[in-house]
């Protein structure tokens, strides 16, 4: 079938808007009609150039949701009707990895996905008679897509997918560092550093763990004052001062249980590690650093009993927890509206990017 998509066919050019030649789902595989997709930094940072597993030509997008329109042979996880999330991270249920309870990284197709290929080795997509490779397994940036179905969640039918898109990636990485990677305790204290979208929802995340003291950092004033609206109850201006210094001064000298990073950037990682406490404080790395970037730390802090850690779609079994915060969502517990800062048409989706980079807005929804 012919579908729109946005191609992503060179480094810092905007994506190409045109017609793709999509092939039906094959075996174990869904044809998904994409309602709505948000555009993440992640989408940003491979069109940079500086992703060193960037392939091109691809369609680019992870953070979509939208309707089975077909399954190919097999399929029995999701049927025609269900409203589905497209999932980077799968959830096989039977790989070492889906079987652990330390790790959400499922194994079974992680080879092919990192070549931009279908299970079964090749690609769905085509244009201009060449093959086009799907990015992250789900190349949202268009009509429909096809996934695997152990790559699917399914979710309720009354649940609004131009909101609920958004927990295929970010809301799901940040709630799911509070929940399931730091594993945030009742009255305990937290720290977020950076608080774009991710941040905004680690902060989130610690709310919901019941955290009692949170403290948000970041440069921007704006940012500051929606983090209180997201469950910070202090806020730092990290251009006030060390921000690391800040976060020890409100915690009595001794840094926070929980510390998060959001941003990406390894000084702020680094800040965001030396705020936990010594004797357990636990450093949970969020974002995602550009290819070569090197983090050092101080032996000392690790010895005196800081942990440093990173998390991947917020540790989130993918089937298992994506349905369950649309529940929260629903029931009005998670917060995900007012992340929402625009929403246009795929012809738009260019300016996304634009407003990303001057940081305008906290995200950009695509509604088809
Ligand atoms: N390809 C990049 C690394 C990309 C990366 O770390 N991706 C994150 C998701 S970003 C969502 O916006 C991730 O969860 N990765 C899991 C994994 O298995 O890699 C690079 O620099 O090489
Ligand atoms: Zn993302």
């Amino acid at each position: 079938m012919k579908m729109r998509a946005a191609i992503f066919v060179e480094p810092k050019k905007p994506l190409v808007l045109d017609e793709v030649e999509l092939d039906p789902p094959a075996a174990g595989e869904a044809l998904v009609r994409l309602a709505a997709t948000g555009v993440c930094h992640t989408d940003l940072y491979t069109m940079s150039g500086l992703d060193p597993s960037a392939l091109m030509p691809a369609v680019l997008g992870h953070e979509g949701g939208g309707v089975v329109e077909a399954v190919g042979p097999g399929v029995t996880a999701v049927a025609v009707g269900d409203h589905v999330i497209p999932l980077y991270i799968p959830e096989c249920g039977k790989c070492a990895h889906c079987l652990s309870d330390e790790t959400n990284l499922c194994l079974a197709i992680r080879g092919t996905q990192a070549q931009g290929v279908m299970p079964n080795g090749s690609s769905r997509l085509h244009w201009q008679n060449k093959m086009v490779h799907h990015y992250m397994g789900t190349s949202t940036f268009a009509q429909y897509t096809v996934v695997p179905e152990i790559a699917l969640a399914k979710i309720r039918k009354d649940a609004p997918l131009d909101k609920v898109c958004l927990i295929g990636c970010g809301v799901t990485t940040g709630v799911g560092a509070a929940l399931w990677t730091a594993k945030v305790k009742p009255d305990s204290t937290c720290a977020v550093f950076g608080c774009g979208f991710v941040g905004l929802n680690a902060l989130q995340g610690c709310r919901l763990a019941g955290a009692k003291r949170i403290i948000a950092v970041d440069l921007s004033p704006g940012r500051l004052q929606a983090a209180q609206d997201f469950g910070a109850t202090d806020v730092v201006n990290a251009g006030d001062g060390n921000p690391t210094q800040a976060v020890l001064d409100l915690t009595g000298g001794a840094g926070v249980d929980y510390s998060f990073e959001a941003t990406g950037n390894t000084t702020v990682m680094r800040q965001a590690f030396e705020s936990c406490r010594m004797g357990g404080g636990r450093c949970t790395i969020i974002g995602v650093a550009s290819a070569g970037a090197e983090l050092s730390v101080v032996p000392r802090f690790l010895i005196t009993g800081r942990h440093l850690t990173g998390t991947a779609f917020g540790g989130a079994k993918s089937r298992t927890r994506v349905p369950q915060l649309v529940e929260w969502y629903m029931e009005g517990k998670l917060k995900v509206d007012d992340l929402v800062s625009r929403t246009m048409p795929l012809a738009q989706i260019n300016t996304a990017f634009e407003y990303m980079e001057r940081a305008d807005g906290v995200r950009s929804i695509v509604k088809f």
